[in-house]
């Protein structure tokens, strides 16, 4: 049931608070407040939650969100706090309106071939902005497809993507995409463990053979691109590696990666062993991997990585002769670990145990100086004690999952079994920020229902913002109208801007598109995204001027030998040429720039039968091909409504029968 706060006194200064902001004359303005209220039944708290989100036309974001589009395998962008739907960015998954596999993006839709089969969907997770010092600098997106194992690189001065790689050695990943303090990698985890390169192995060799592993994606921010020539992986044991977060300031040089499956189990029934949900839970522990990715690159640097799949691998006897890699404890199948902002704690959450457990980076450097193990797994690398390098437990509740943290010393998690955002204590040097005692548990909200990820305003930077948090539901069984039984996700904006232990839910977001898992929230002023193309003429894939772009008065068909050369141009409201005829069988190579500089003067471009369709905004140049092999009359049109004569922005492509 929603609840119903209280409709006394809080609720008249709600109605006099709002009546005072909008400068509306107090007298009747307070009347029709609260005659709305009163006829839609809402509270004060409701009323406050308004006034707090409530963005009148016109009016921008103080946030915005990158959020994972989960099954659609896009990016979604999300203003905060008004929680409105800014623009869905196409990925991994073909996209008409934005003509993304309709004409443009085809080729780097085809970078992210499995095998040489094109993989049309994605299921993506985790965005990671770029970042300057451990700050998010929104100059690039980052964002993996976990049933693929790809990662995407988007350019964030025009919000389209630019990049994909698909891992030549897992097939699934998970623990990415993280970045490292100045972008200079792109960390890609994976997930269920397979031969490396993912070639057939029976399960029975599951420990031999079956391998996990993280890759390390060089990022080349001038060029804009993942250099994979300077990117190469680390062979990990087949534990099933989740998480993974970056270590930044204190524990720069550092990441860490949380682990599921220490028992290596391998599914049940007819081999007689427990099913997956048991045989990988039996363990009172798994591992926390730490790895130094300094020393890493050295040692690929130095040549100690041997090319599986054409992809340099370090191999674990090299992890463990060179001081790469370290394990230690964490409490059974855990979920997210999470790095707190100066870099000094690790926060890895507990989900089948009611506590965070926070590990020091001064503790597990001494332990490594030191040797602290209390042993060695059965790949023989070192396990750091575990008494040596924890710093606290927390118990919050039931299935805690990711860790999202305040500039005023306060973290929260998400509480999966209890639907619920905990906001707790952190101790050490955050001591002083909060004015409970240190590693406590302060509060809890109720968010509807089974929160995954939350995302705090920058709250995974060095320097949180606080003030905004969202919590993204799986569940939203009673808090939307029901189209069919597929329900909607739920985003809670949840307002985090008080100490202590006033937490409100003050926006619900239905989302129908697919299950986001995290998403990051940046400040909206560190953006600085082009309105229109910087010049006309410019191809968004290389980020410059296309030499070859048509420019007005210069548009013509050029035929040589069964090709066709198309230069055209659009502007409101014709495209220049509005006749072409080819023969059946010609290849056509048809380009075509929208010349307009107007802010929002986007023009479509439409030919039917031939599966194309173009987005083409302000200055864009793009270039499309297609052998003409049905033979027949064909309008082309703009499939943007661009102008009062958007109708007649068209076109005939006449191809002419053998
Ligand atoms: S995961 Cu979905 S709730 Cu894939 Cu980051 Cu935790
Ligand atoms: Cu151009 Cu419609």
């Amino acid at each position: 049931m929603r609840q119903q706060g209280s409709q006394g006194t809080g609720w008249k200064l709600a109605v006099g608070l709002i009546v005072a902001l909008s400068g509306v004359a107090a007298g009747q303005g307070m009347k029709d407040v609260e005659a709305v209220a009163k006829e839609r039944g809402l509270s004060a708290a409701d009323l406050l939650a308004a006034a707090k989100t409530y963005t009148p036309s016109g009016m921008k974001d103080e946030y915005v969100i990158f959020s994972s589009g989960g099954h659609s395998g896009q990016v979604f962008v999300i203003g905060v706090p008004s929680m409105r739907l800014l623009r869905t960015i196409a990925v991994f998954t073909p996209e008409p309106w934005q003509g993304w596999g309709y004409g443009v993006g085809n080729d780097i839709l085809a970078e992210g071939n499995v095998n040489g089969k094109p993989n049309l969907w994605g299921d993506t997770h985790h965005p990671a902005i770029s970042e300057t010092k451990g700050d998010y600098d929104g100059e690039f997106l980052f964002i993996n497809d976990k049933i693929n194992a790809r990662i995407a690189v988007i350019d964030l001065r025009d919000f389209e993507t630019k990049q994909i790689v698909k891992n030549p050695l897992t097939v699934s990943d998970h623990g990415g995409a993280f970045v490292t303090p100045d972008t200079e990698y792109v960390i890609e985890g994976a997930q269920y463990a397979v031969p490396l390169g993912f070639d057939y192995a029976p399960i029975s060799e599951y420990k031999d053979k079956y391998r996990g592993s993280v890759t390390m994606w060089k990022f080349d921010r001038k060029a804009g691109r993942i250099d994979k020539s300077q990117s190469f992986a680390l062979e990990l044991p087949p534990y099933w590696q989740d998480l993974a977060d970056s270590g930044k300031l204190a524990s720069e040089g550092f990441f860490f990666l949380n682990s599921l499956n220490t028992e290596m189990a391998t599914g049940g029934i007819e081999s007689k062993q427990p099913p997956f949900e048991a045989g990988v839970s039996r363990n009172a522990t798994d591992y926390l991997h730490i790895v130094n990715w300094h020393k890493a690159e050295q040692a690929f640097k130095d040549g100690k990585a041997e090319m599986i799949k054409g992809f340099p691998v370090l191999r674990i006897q090299t992890l463990i002769d060179e001081g790469i890699l370290f394990l230690t404890p964490e409490p059974r199948s855990p979920h997210g670990v999470d790095v707190a902002p100066k870099g000094d704690f690790i926060v890895v959450a507990g989900k089948l145990d009611p506590h965070v457990s926070v590990y020091s980076i001064d503790k597990i450097k001494k332990a490594i100086a030191d040797k602290k193990y209390s042993g060695s797994d059965d790949y023989g690398i070192p396990v750091l004690d575990f008494d040596a390098v924890i710093e606290a437990q927390v118990e919050l509740g039931l299935g805690p999952l990711h860790t999202q943290f305040g500039p005023d010393g306060y973290a929260y998690t998400s509480l999966f079994l209890d639907s619920a955002v905990a906001r707790w204590t952190l101790g050490g040097s955050y001591g002083a920020g909060t004015p409970e005692p240190d590693w406590t548990l302060v509060s809890k909200t109720s968010v509807h229902y089974n929160v995954g990820h939350i995302g705090a305003a920058e709250g995974d930077t060095v320097s949180p913002d606080g003030k905004y948090l969202v919590a993204f539901n799986k569940w939203s069984v009673d808090r939307f109208l029901h189209p069919g039984p597929l329900l909607a996700q739920n985003f809670q904006l949840i307002d985090i801007s008080a100490q202590g232990t006033t937490m409100p839910v003050i926006y619900d977001m239905p989302i129908g598109i697919g299950e986001p898992h995290y998403a990051q929230i940046i400040k909206a002023d560190k953006l600085k995204p082009w309105s229109v193309y910087p010049e006309v003429g410019w191809d968004p894939h290389k980020q410059a001027i296309d030499p070859m772009a048509p420019k007005p008065k210069q548009e013509r068909i050029e035929r040589k030998d069964g090709l066709v050369e198309i230069y055209g141009t659009a502007v409101r409201s014709h495209f220049t040429p509005e006749h072409v005829t080819v023969k059946q069988g010609d290849r056509v190579v048809w380009r075509i720039t929208n010349v307009e500089r107007a802010v929002d003067a986007i023009h479509g471009f439409a030919i039917p039968a031939y599966n194309i369709n173009l987005s083409l905004e302000p200055g864009e140049t793009a270039k499309i091909e297609f052998v003409a092999d049905v033979p027949g009359t064909f309008p082309f049109y703009c499939s943007e409504f661009c102008s009062a004569l958007h109708l007649e922005m068209m076109g005939y492509l006449m191809v002419e029968p053998n």
